[in-house]
């Protein structure tokens, strides 16, 4: 489905739409304690992550030729573009619209709880975890992609961001920056899925979306953001909000941001990324050379870019069918 067939106008117009209470209290505290126990052993869930990756990595590994890559990430000094966004170059981020309250930080540090000091992601949980992947599939989430991406679908990456509070670390003090989710390995589009665990507020690091309406397509990350993001554009940037259990989904084209958490408590969404499960998998960017990539999936599924796997081991398919020669 193209974006201007979706039939929800929300979505179809500013390219991301927010679903209230796809998970019910319940299902959102079952999510929670699973998220919990693995917390608590974080050191043992990515070492056996990166091990079955690493496991399959040398067993896939393809004599691929090493393009140069000109190395776009040398940070640059922080100029404001607004009271609420700046810019190193050409990344653009929320600011912290307060001072950090380092007593606060102080407290987080010494908690008990693991998320109060955990300032970073949790990875493939549907590749590792039985209770993630049964939620990966949850039919009020895959309802709303159905109507917004493909009949046949799979989830293809997944990630638990935490926000703890007053996150304050890289070069952009706690935000996430402007980014499109892009994708570009997929013949056709994809879908992010993003479900609050806890209330999501504007001082806690909410999503900042740029609406689509203006159209940009396709931005080169990091060197086109700032271009697009003048200004003026950020003017009409919108602000989610969410309470545990619902959940904001953006197409790969919106540029969105996340802010810093600006609060005394820590802050956790589930970030779920789908593809049309007739997307194939290669080269489906622009024709700029610093988009190509070697590709390659193994007959039994396993996906793989420049010799990592890419996104989960497997790809789970969350609706409809899979089809031969397709990801
Ligand atoms: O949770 C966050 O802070 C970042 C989420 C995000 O940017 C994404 O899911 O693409």
């Amino acid at each position: 489905m193209e974006l201007s067939e979706v039939r929800h106008a929300d979505f179809r117009e500013n390219g991301f739409m927010v679903v209230r209470n796809v998970l019910p209290p319940d299902e959102v505290a079952t999510l929670r304690r699973r998220a919990d126990e693995i917390i608590s052993d974080v050191e043992t869930y990515r070492q056996r992550d990166t091990a079955e990756r690493q496991r399959l990595q040398e067993l896939y590994k393809q004599d691929v030729e090493e393009l140069p890559r000109y190395n776009t990430f040398a940070e640059q000094p922080e100029e404001r573009i607004t009271g609420r966004y700046a810019r190193r170059g050409d990344r653009v981020y929320p600011v912290r619209q307060r001072p950090i309250d380092e007593a606060a930080v102080a407290a987080a540090q010494a908690s008990d709880n693991p998320w109060q000091r955990f300032g970073s992601t949790l990875d493939h949980l549907a590749d590792n975890d039985a209770v993630f992947r049964k939620f990966a599939a949850h039919p009020n989430v895959v309802k709303v992609l159905r109507e917004l991406l493909a009949p046949n679908l799979k989830l293809w990456f997944d990630h638990l961001y935490n926000k703890p509070p007053y996150n304050d670390g890289g070069p952009y003090g706690g935000a996430n920056r402007f980014h499109q989710d892009g994708f570009f390995q997929f013949s056709r589009r994809s879908v992010t899925c993003w479900i609050a665990l806890d209330e999501v507020t504007e001082a806690n690091g909410c999503f900042h979306y740029v609406p689509i309406a203006a159209d940009y397509g396709q931005v080169r990350f990091d060197e086109g953001v700032a271009e697009e993001l003048t200004a003026e554009r950020l003017e009409h940037t919108v602000l989610v909000t969410l309470k545990p259990g619902d959940a904001a989904f953006h197409d790969r084209w919106t540029m969105h941001a996340t802010g810093p958490n600006e609060t005394d408590q820590h802050r956790r969404g589930w970030a779920m990324h789908y593809c049309d499960a007739e997307s194939q998998f290669g080269n489906f960017a622009n024709d700029d050379p610093w988009w190509e990539h070697a590709y390659y999936q193994s007959p039994d599924g396993v996906h793989i870019r420049d010799n990592i796997v890419a996104g989960n081991r497997r790809y789970l398919l969350v609706a409809g069918q899979e089809f031969p020669g397709c990801v």
